[in-house]
């Protein structure tokens, strides 16, 4: 049988092709190392969030010199932390930043506006990201996934910010008295958590004022911590300088402040 030179050449070309396109394929589904979800992951209970690692404390830590793990729940409607109720999550320019995020209840995405970064998010799967971030901008989290009647309001704000306005330290907690005993110490406990991985100080403020006296105190105490660990501090008034009635006080670390206001008695009546 005789076949035209014509006819072989695109038999072959048409048999180049098929390998081609089977070449592509191949390549494009093993050998880019692109992983599909699947149930050999590690799953995560979604009713027993705050017992996993990494989501019993949602947010933002440190984990290399540039380095960011951020974890995130998504619920009905919005997400913890990243929205309006929990704040915006705040990490600095030219970092790299691995998102963690699931779900508590339903299937949402987690999508940043502007960027490549859009995932599904799954209750039971914890679906990761990395992302690099250069310049101070504001990003919006939304969902792609109709999740419930108000899906149109599950927003929220990844905000990347100089270097110089971020820090990851947190006033935990101020344990004051609302009312003390003429001539007994009223005493503030203040616990501040660093989520840096290295060694850092910051300051914290104490500041008490008497309007009816005019007495006031300021007091300045540096904090150190080692990384990912917590410090505290007390604060003392001594309320013989203070006199009766109310003073109020504010702790301030960094750019978050608590506040309240003691009242200093003649006599603490007892509580029966
Ligand atoms: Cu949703």
């Amino acid at each position: 049988m005789q076949i035209h030179n014509y006819e072989k050449m695109w038999l072959v070309a048409a048999l180049v092709l098929i390998v081609a396109i089977i070449a592509t394929i191949t390549y494009g589904t093993v050998g880019l190392g692109i992983a599909m979800v699947d149930d050999t992951e590690d799953t995560v209970d979604p009713g027993a969030l705050e017992e996993e690692d990494g989501f019993d404390d949602p947010g933002v830590t440190q984990v290399g010199e540039n380095e960011y793990d951020v974890h995130v729940i998504a619920y009905q409607f919005g997400y913890d932390p990243g929205d309006e109720v929990n704040g915006e999550i705040q990490i600095p320019e030219d970092s790299e930043v691995n998102f963690y995020v699931t779900s508590r209840d339903v299937i949402h995405s987690f999508s940043l506006v502007g960027t490549n970064v859009n995932t599904m998010v799954v209750p039971g799967e914890v679906a990761a990201i990395t992302a690099e971030f250069d310049e101070p901008e504001r990003y919006g989290i939304i969902c792609n996934e109709y999740c419930g009647p108000q899906h149109h309001d599950m927003e929220g704000i990844v905000a990347v910010v100089p270097e110089e306005d971020f820090h990851l330290f947190t006033l935990e907690d101020v344990e004051a008295p609302d009312e003390v005993e003429l001539g007994d110490d009223a005493t503030f406990d203040v616990t501040v958590s660093s989520d840096h991985y290295d060694e850092r100080t910051t300051t914290a403020t104490f500041e008490a004022e008497n309007e009816t006296t005019g007495e006031e105190v300021e007091v300045e105490e540096e904090l150190t911590f080692d990384g990912h660990d917590t410090a505290e501090t007390t604060f003392t008034v001594d309320t013989d300088d203070f006199g009766t009635g109310d003073f109020d006080w504010t702790v301030t670390v960094e750019d978050e402040i608590e506040s309240g206001s003691v009242a200093v008695l003649e006599e603490l009546e007892e509580d029966e």
